[in-house]
């Protein structure tokens, strides 16, 4: 469909039809998923006023996705701290001077204690992040049983442990695990400039191996960590053109940490602080481009006003982190969040676990 109701005009490549004829149909506007999006088509969306922007990203989030309802997951960090990687944003690097604790892999009954307090504050997933490289296969047992109990209580799995293996995938597949979170965390370009110790195309390699095991994608990135807009464009771009769209998109806002390198440079350059405005921005052309995937509102709500992040829910963002922890920085809270809720008129979305893969063979 297309702002004029014409459904059957096809997307249009061209960026300057896009950027000066703001009064006829959205070019863009189609419930048709594409992956041949070009950088152009991208930037040009960007460059919009904001609020041709804004209603083209909002009349595509009605016709894909029941407007008002938001997807709630919790997040529990089951191995924190002493990775061996150099993400210049984090502070569970070991790289970073954060003065976080490394700890060991929490046992499962722990794991699970804290999935039904999470199920009982209303979250329908549950996302079990790991500060590793990539798991060892030792830790798989442990791993899969945390799966599976997650499972068994009805709620959806997610985990994020580093770079996995297509055996790996195949074992997590295997367990029932619904999402698997890696993100691509920004251009190709920028990228290199945040993180050495692993490429863009490891992280490509991994996203195939999950998406080849059957496993949801989530894939997204970090905005804010003083790339430019072109960098914004090559991010989105970046995953609008997977040969299958990541059914999740978490875009984070930069969680400045002390003694990481992006956050330190944040604190001492505070300019350099994403803009509401280009944030909204970027889940609006998010949403745009990727019309059947949740965009989650992910890191960094606990510093977002109120009416930013109902933009960003106008601009077709459909899924928050809930609870007062992310893995190891602070949240929202889930107080903050039912007021939200209520002022806004937004309700949660009920868990759908994919079918278990075992249970559908038998
Ligand atoms: N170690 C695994 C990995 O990197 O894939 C999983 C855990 S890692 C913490 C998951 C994601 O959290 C990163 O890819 C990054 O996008 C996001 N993240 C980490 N630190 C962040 C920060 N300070 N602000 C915003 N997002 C952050
Ligand atoms: C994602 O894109 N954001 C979440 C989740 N995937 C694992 C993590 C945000 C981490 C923020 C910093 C922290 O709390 O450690
Ligand atoms: Fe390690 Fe993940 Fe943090 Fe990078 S983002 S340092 S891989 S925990």
């Amino acid at each position: 469909m297309s702002l004029d109701g014409n459904s059957s005009s096809p997307p249009q490549g061209g960026a300057q039809t896009i950027a000066q004829d703001h009064s006829g149909p959205c070019p863009a506007a189609g419930n048709e998923v594409r992956n041949d999006w070009t950088r152009e088509e991208i930037a040009a969306l960007f460059d919009l006023p904001f609020d041709d922007l804004v209603f083209q990203a909002a009349t595509i989030h009605r016709a894909n996705h029941k407007a008002g309802q938001v997807q709630l997951s919790t997040l529990l960090s089951i191995k924190t701290g002493g990775c061996p990687e150099d993400c210049g944003y984090c502070n569970q690097s070991a790289h970073a001077e954060s003065g976080l604790k490394a700890e060991k892999l929490l046992d499962v009954r722990t794991v699970l204690q804290s999935a039904a307090q999470a199920k009982d504050a209303g979250s329908s997933r549950f996302c079990m992040g790991a500060a590793w490289r990539n798991p060892k296969d030792r830790d798989m047992p442990a791993i899969i049983e945390m799966v599976q109990g997650v499972r068994q209580m009805g709620m959806e799995t997610c985990m994020t442990l580093g770079m996995l293996t297509r055996e790996q995938s195949e074992m997590l597949a295997e367990a029932g695990l619904d999402y698997y979170n890696h993100n691509i965390d920004s251009s190709p370009e920028y990228y290199e400039k945040v993180i050495t110790t692993r490429t863009f195309e490891d992280r490509l390699e991994t996203l195939e191996n999950v998406r080849g095991s059957g496993i949801n994608v989530c894939s997204g990135g970090i905005v804010g960590m003083g790339e430019t807009r072109e960098d914004r464009v090559g991010f989105v771009h970046a995953l609008a053109t997977l040969p299958r769209h990541p059914e999740s998109v978490p875009v984070n806002a930069l969680v400045p940490v002390r003694g990481t390198v992006l956050g330190d440079m944040l604190a001492d350059t505070p300019l350099a602080k994403i803009d509401d405005i280009e944030f909204v921005r970027t889940i609006a052309v998010a949403r745009i481009t990727m019309p059947a995937s949740m965009v989650r509102l992910s890191a960094g709500r606990e510093s977002m006003s109120e009416s930013t992040q109902a933009l960003c829910f106008l601009a077709g963002a459909n899924s928050i982190f809930t609870g007062d922890k992310l893995l190891t920085t602070g949240n929202a809270g889930d107080d903050a969040d039912q007021a939200l809720f209520a002022k806004l008129g937004l309700v949660p979305m009920a868990a759908e676990p994919r079918e278990n893969q075992l249970e559908a063979a038998e």
